[in-house]
C-alpha cells in the first residue's frame, strides 16, 4: 500500500518518510499546499484538511498540522504558528521572550489519515524550552529556537533522525504507524 502525504513541506515529508522507511510502509509526496479551515483546534484543521484532500484525489492520505505553544506568552502562536512564522518569525519570538524567564514550551502534531473506510487522528507532543539564541540550520521554521527535554541542542542542531526521536511529529507518526501496520495486515 502507498500512502500519499499531502504537504507543502518538503522537510515534513522526509521526516515522516524516515521513519516510514524503517517499516517498510511507501509514502508519496503530494506538494499542495493543505486547505486549513480556521480552528483553534489542530485535530479539527487536520480532520477537515484531511476529508478535502481526499475527495480530490481518492486514494490513501495524510495530512499533517503542527503549532508551537509558548508558555509565557499564553500559548502563543499555536493555531497561528505558521502566520508568526512568516511575520514576527524567529527573532521576533526571542524578542517577546526577552527578559521572560519561564521559556517552557511545546510542538504538537496533529496527523490525519483518510481512506474510503476510515478516518483517524494521531497526536504527539514534544515538550522543551524556547532558547536564548537561534542555534543550528538543519530542520525548518522554528527548529533553531526549540530545545526538547532531555537534550541541549536545538532541533536545529539535529539530524532528521535524532529530531524524530524526539519530536512532536515523529510521535504521532509512530503512533499510526502502530494502528496502520495493523489495519493493513
Ligand atoms: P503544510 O501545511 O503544507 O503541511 P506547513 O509548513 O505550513 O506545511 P504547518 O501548517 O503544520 O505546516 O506548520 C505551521 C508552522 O509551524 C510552520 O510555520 C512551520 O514552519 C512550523 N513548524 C511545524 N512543524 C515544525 C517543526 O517540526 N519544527 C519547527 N517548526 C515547525
Ligand atoms: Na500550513
Amino acid at each position: 500500500v502507498e500512502v500519499n502525504v499531502i504537504t507543502s513541506n518538503e522537510n515534513k515529508f522526509k521526516e515522516l518518510d524516515s521513519i516510514a522507511k524503517k517499516y517498510n510502509i511507501k509514502l508519496k509526496w503530494i506538494n499542495l499546499p493543505k486547505f486549513e479551515v480556521q480552528s483553534d483546534s489542530l485535530e479539527e484543521i487536520v480532520r477537515s484538511s484531511a476529508v478535502i484532500a481526499f475527495n480530490m484525489i481518492r486514494s490513501p492520505l495524510i495530512v499533517e498540522d503542527s503549532g508551537l505553544f509558548i508558555e509565557a506568552l499564553n500559548n502563543f502562536p499555536g493555531p497561528y504558528t505558521n502566520y508568526v512564522r512568516r511575520t514576527l518569525g524567529l527573532k521576533g519570538i526571542l524578542k517577546l521572550m526577552e527578559g521572560i524567564q519561564n521559556r517552557k514550551a511545546y510542538f504538537m502534531t496533529a496527523l490525519c489519515y483518510v481512506d474510503e473506510e476510515v478516518i483517524r487522528v494521531f497526536t504527539g507532543k514534544v515538550v522543551g524550552k524556547i532558547s536564548e539564541s537561534i542555534r543550528g540550520d538543519k530542520g525548518f521554521g522554528f527548529d533553531p529556537i526549540f530545545i526538547p527535554d532531555g537534550d541541549e541542542r536545538t532541533f536545529g542542531e539535529m539530524n532528521i533522525e535524532e529530531k524524530n526521536k524526539y519530536s512532536h511529529r515523529g510521535k504521532a507518526f509512530e503512533e499510526f504507524i502502530k494502528f496502520f501496520l495493523t489495519y493493513i495486515s
